[in-house]
């Protein structure tokens, strides 16, 4: 029979548009009709692919629904303890810094038992990338409550709803992470529907290509369904994120910028010039304040309380040790009003 009937759109002759990645294993998966780990472990062996990384990727496995990724990608992988993946992702890209390193982990594995681990590997800038998959609750265990559990929402373990007065609020975990200096790139997105699905892929492309460039510590978070916890079918789980989950966790870029060196600085830089230099760091003002609508001078809004400047690292050729300032400045008394990153006197 002849498939390539004239007119007729063919099966033979249509171009390839997508095909298996060659960094997932042609294997059934174990997860539920609908889960997002399936849409999240495909755009991650796409990546890898793209970047022609894959014989030199190890992951590190997680504890939760996505412990099995070690069957589905066909990278090396390392098991770690609960919340424990990024001090192994730590330890490997040390030892070994030609590897391309990842974790995988669930909001259980990273914002509740893992807190620490997770918050130290940013705030040291290790250069891995992590993919946190948000699904609200502890998956695997049969859906008790996560810290990113929303308010409200109903879990085994909270089952009139998640009351802030009893049980706290959720955790933002991208934006907690952006307020560390080491924390260099932070996108939220989702797997909800294609176009979303797309930026997905952009973003944890995007961040293996900075580990490539060692820029130090990035992390996706994936809004995810989960319909088996969440009593819902696999639409309108998909319908539950985009209408309500991804309100609470704004999609988009969080952070995405270089580390903030001598950070501590911002608050008592030099007395000198814009131009100052101290301890091969340079102070630059990034924006002074502008009038608003009334004639009142406001500074223009700096990501995560920056005031008006920034260091950055100067070459060592450039470097100037007598540019300290004198003992008795307004840098070491912390008089940082009429310097150069803190023009306007009247602003506290
Ligand atoms: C030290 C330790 N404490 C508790 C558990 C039980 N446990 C296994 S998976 C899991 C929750 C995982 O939830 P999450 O990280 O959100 O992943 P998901 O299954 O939702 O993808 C827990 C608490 C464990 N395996 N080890
Ligand atoms: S329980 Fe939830 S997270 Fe786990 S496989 Fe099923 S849908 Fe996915
Ligand atoms: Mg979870």
């Amino acid at each position: 029979m002849d498939w390539c009937t004239e007119g007729t759109p063919s099966l033979v002759t249509a171009p390839v548009v997508t095909r298996h990645p060659r960094a997932l294993e042609s294997v059934a998966t174990h997860y539920c009709p609908g889960c997002g780990h399936g849409i999240t472990q495909r755009l991650l062996a796409n990546a890898l692919d793209e970047l022609g990384v894959r014989e030199r990727t190890v992951g590190v496995a997680a504890i939760g629904c996505s412990v099995l990724i070690y069957n589905y990608l066909d990278v090396d992988f390392q098991e770690l303890p609960h919340g424990r993946a990024p001090a192994g992702a730590t330890g490997i890209k040390r030892a070994r810094p030609d590897l391309v390193v990842f974790t995988y982990q669930g909001d259980g594995d990273l914002a509740a038992i893992g807190t620490a681990e997770i918050v130290h590997a940013a705030a040291r800038s290790e250069n891995i990338t992590v993919i946190f998959v948000n699904n609200c609750v502890y998956g695997m265990t049969g859906g008790q409550m996560a810290p990113t559990t929303l308010v409200g929402q109903r879990s085994e373990t909270c089952r009139e709803g998640r009351d802030p007065k009893l049980h706290g609020y959720p955790v933002r975990v991208a934006e907690m992470l952006a307020t560390l200096d080491g924390a260099v790139y932070l996108e939220r997105v989702s797997v909800t529907h294609p176009e979303n699905v797309k930026a997905a892929y952009r973003a944890i492309r995007k961040a293996f290509a900075y580990q490539l460039e060692d820029r130090g510590f990035s992390l996706v978070e994936v809004l995810s369904p989960c319909p088996t916890n969440w009593g819902m079918t696999p639409s309108e789980a998909v319908r539950w994120i985009d209408e309500v989950v991804s309100r609470y966790y704004p999609l988009g870029v969080i952070k995405d910028c270089a580390p903030v060196h001598f950070a501590h600085l911002l608050e008592h830089p030099p007395a000198e010039s814009p131009g100052a230099k101290l301890h091969g760091f340079h102070y630059e003002t990034v924006a002074g304040p502008e009038a608003d609508e009334s004639g009142r001078l406001t500074r223009p809004q700096q990501p995560f309380g920056r005031r008006g400047g920034r260091w950055t690292a100067i070459s060592s050729k450039d470097f100037q040790p007598e540019s300290r300032p004198e003992s008795g400045s307004q840098a070491e008394s912390g008089g940082a009003a009429g310097s150069a990153g803190d023009p306007t006197p009247e602003d506290p």
